[in-house]
C-alpha cells in the first residue's frame, strides 16, 4: 500500500532513521510509490527510499530554475564560489555519512569511497578558485582610444546535469557545482540506482546557502527526465556522463529543437588499453594492470580493458597478474581488507556473465577466472576474470566491469596491430604505457588521440587540478572535469564596447564593474 509506505517513510525520515531520495519540487510526493534501495553487497539491507519524481515535477524544476537563475547570476562569482566552498566544509563534516551511503548504496570499498568523497570536496574548492579567477571581473582587453572595451562570462540558463551510478558523490557534484558556479541554475538528475547519496549532497549544497530554486534535485527514469527536459524552453546547457550510445541520442534531440542553440558537454566510456613493451619492469606492470582492471569492480570509465603485451613478455606477465588476481580479496565492500566488491546490480552481474560465456564459446581463451566462493553474501558479485583475444579488433563493446582482454603484439607490428587498433575502435578517454624506452612512448603518445595517458604508472584515479580528466572521439566532447578550462563551456561570454567620446569620458559608469 502506497500510502502505508509513505507514511512508513515518513516516520522513519522524522527518526533520521532511513534517507529518502525525493524531487525537490516535491508535486509528485503523493502519487509517486516509492522504491527501496537495497545494498547490492547483499540484496536484503534496505538503505533507504527513493520517490520518483513526475513529469510534472521535472517540468516544474525547469520552470523555477528558469526563473531563480538571473538574481543567481548576477549574485556575482565571488558569491558562487563562497557557496562552493562551504558545501565543500559540509561534505568534510559529514564524511562518516556520505561514506557510509557510497558503501550501502553503490558497494563501493572503504578507501573508493573515502577517496570519493575526497574528490567531490576537492571537485568544489576547485572550481570555486576557478570562478573567483576567471568570472568574477570582467576582463579588460585593448581597444584604441575613446572606446573601453570588457569581457564577462555569464550562465547560459538552466543546465540539465545527468550522471552516472559509479561516482554517485563525485561526479554528480562536480557536474553540479561547476554548472552553478559558472552562474547557471541546475536541475540534477541522480543515476536510478544511486539516488540517496546524492540526495544528501543537493541538501548540502542548499545548506550551504545555494537558493532551492536555484538547485533542483529529481530523481527520474532516464528517459522521461529527457522527454521533459530536452524539449523545455529554459534549458541553456546539458552536462552528461554514461554512455556514449546516450550521449548521441541526447545530441540528436537537442539537435531537434526549435530555438536557441543548446549545448552538451558529454563524457562517455571507452575501450581503454594498456601497451607493454618487453623493456617494462613487469612486477610493476602487474600491479598496475590489476589496479587499472578490477579497482572499483572495474566499473569506472577509466578502467584497463585491453592489455596489449609484447610476446616476448607476454607469458612472464600474464603469470604474474595470475598470481596477483588469487590474492584479490573479493567480498563485503564495508570489510577493510576487501579490494574487490559487487558490481552495481544482478543485471549487470549477469549482462558480464553472459558476455563471458558468449565470448568463451567463440573460442576466446579464460587465462584466468577468481574464485568468488570466499564471498560470504548474497550480492551482485562477479568474479574478476582475464581472457585472451588474438586480435584486439574482436573486442567492441563497451563491458563495464572486471573483465580484463590480453592482446599479445610484435614490436615490428606496433603501428598496425596495436595503434590502429586503438584509433579503429573510436574511443578516447585512457590509454597506458609501460616501457623504459623514451623513444616507444614517445611514439605512442604522437599517434594516440586518446585524452588521458599514463605512462609507467596505473591508469585510473586522475585528481582534480592535477590530472583534469576527459576523453575525445567516441569518449566525450571535452572540456576536461578537473581541468582550468572546464567552467568556460558551462558560460556564455559577453563583450561590451563603451564609446568612451560620446558619454564624455565618464565611461568608467556605465560600464560593467563600475
Ligand atoms: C568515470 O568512471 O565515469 O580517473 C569517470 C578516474 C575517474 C574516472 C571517472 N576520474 O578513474
Amino acid at each position: 500500500n502506497p500510502q502505508q509506505l509513505a507514511e512508513q517513510i515518513a516516520s522513519l525520515q522524522k527518526s533520521g532513521e532511513l534517507p529518502h531520495a525525493a524531487p525537490s519540487t516535491l508535486v509528485g510526493k503523493i502519487e509517486s510509490t516509492p522504491h527501496e534501495v537495497r545494498n547490492p553487497a547483499n540484496l536484503s539491507e534496505l538503505v533507504g527510499y527513493v520517490s520518483a519524481a513526475s513529469k510534472e515535477d521535472i517540468a516544474l524544476a525547469f520552470d523555477k530554475a528558469g526563473q531563480a537563475r538571473k538574481a543567481w547570476d548576477d549574485a556575482g562569482a565571488t558569491h558562487r564560489a563562497a557557496c562552493l566552498v562551504g558545501a565543500a566544509d559540509k561534505l568534510r563534516a559529514h564524511r562518516a555519512e556520505l561514506v557510509r551511503l557510497l558503501v550501502k548504496e553503490a558497494g563501493k570499498t572503504l578507501p573508493d569511497a573515502i577517496a570519493e568523497v575526497r574528490e567531490a570536496e576537492d571537485f568544489c574548492r576547485y572550481y570555486a578558485a576557478q570562478a573567483r579567477e576567471h568570472f568574477a571581473e570582467p576582463t579588460v582587453l585593448p581597444g584604441p582610444t575613446g572606446e573601453d572595451n570588457k569581457l564577462s562570462l555569464r550562465g547560459r540558463g538552466v543546465f540539465a546535469c545527468i550522471s552516472p551510478w559509479n561516482f554517485p558523490l563525485a561526479i554528480f557534484l562536480g557536474q553540479v557545482t561547476a554548472a552553478l558556479v559558472a552562474g547557471n541554475s541546475v536541475v540534477a538528475k541522480p543515476a536510478e540506482s544511486t539516488p540517496l547519496v546524492a540526495a544528501l549532497a543537493v541538501r548540502l549544497l542548499h545548506e550551504a546557502g545555494v537558493p532551492r530554486d536555484v538547485l533542483h534535485f529529481v530523481p527520474a527514469a532516464g528517459k522521461m527526465f529527457g522527454e521533459v527536459a530536452l524539449k523545455h524552453p529554459a534549458l541553456g546547457g546539458v552536462c552528461f556522463t554514461g554512455s556514449t550510445s546516450t550521449a548521441q541520442f541526447i545530441n540528436r534531440a537537442l539537435a531537434a529543437r526549435d530555438g536557441a542553440i543548446v549545448p552538451l558537454i558529454a563524457e562517455t566510456g571507452g575501450i581503454n588499453a594498456m601497451i607493454v613493451d618487453s623493456s617494462a619492469l613487469l612486477e610493476q606492470v602487474a600491479d598496475d594492470v590489476l589496479t587499472s582492471a578490477f579497482t572499483s569492480a572495474g566499473q569506472r570509465c577509466s578502467a584497463l580493458r585491453l592489455l596489449f603485451v609484447q610476446d616476448d613478455v607476454a607469458d612472464r606477465l600474464i603469470e604474474l597478474i595470475a598470481g596477483g588476481m588469487n590474492e584479490l580479496h573479493i567480498g563485503d565492500p564495508s570489510l577493510p581488507s576487501t579490494d574487490v566488491g559487487p558490481v552495481i546490480n544482478q543485471s549487470a552481474a549477469s549482462k558480464l556473465e553472459d558476455y563471458s560465456k558468449k565470448v568463451t564459446q567463440k573460442g576466446v581463451k579464460m587465462l584466468k577466472q577468481c574464485d568468488l566462493n570466499q564471498v560470504r553474501t548474497e550480492g551482485s558479485y562477479f568474479a574478476p576474470r582475464m581472457l585472451e583475444l588474438n586480435n584486439a579488433r574482436e573486442l567492441t563493446s563497451e563491458e563495464f566491469g572486471p573483465i580484463l582482454h590480453v592482446v599479445r603484439f610484435k614490436r615490428e607490428n606496433l603501428q598496425s596491430d596495436v595503434l590502429a587498433a586503438i584509433r579503429e575502435a573510436g574511443y578516447g578517454l585512457t590509454l597506458g604505457v609501460h616501457t623504459r624506452i623514451e623513444s616507444v612512448w614517445q611514439e605512442i603518445v604522437a599517434e594516440a588521440a586518446v585524452g588521458n595517458i599514463y605512462i609507467n604508472r596505473n591508469m585510473i584515479g586522475a585528481v582534480v587540478g592535477v590530472q583534469p580528466f576527459g576523453g575525445e572521439g567516441l569518449s566525450g566532447t571535452g572540456p576536461k572535469a578537473g581541468g582550468p578550462h572546464y567552467l568556460f563551456r558551462f558560460a556564455t561570454e559577453r563583450t561590451l564596447t563603451v564609446n568612451t567620446v560620446a558619454t564624455g569620458g565618464n565611461a568608467r559608469l556605465l560600464s560593467l564593474g563600475s
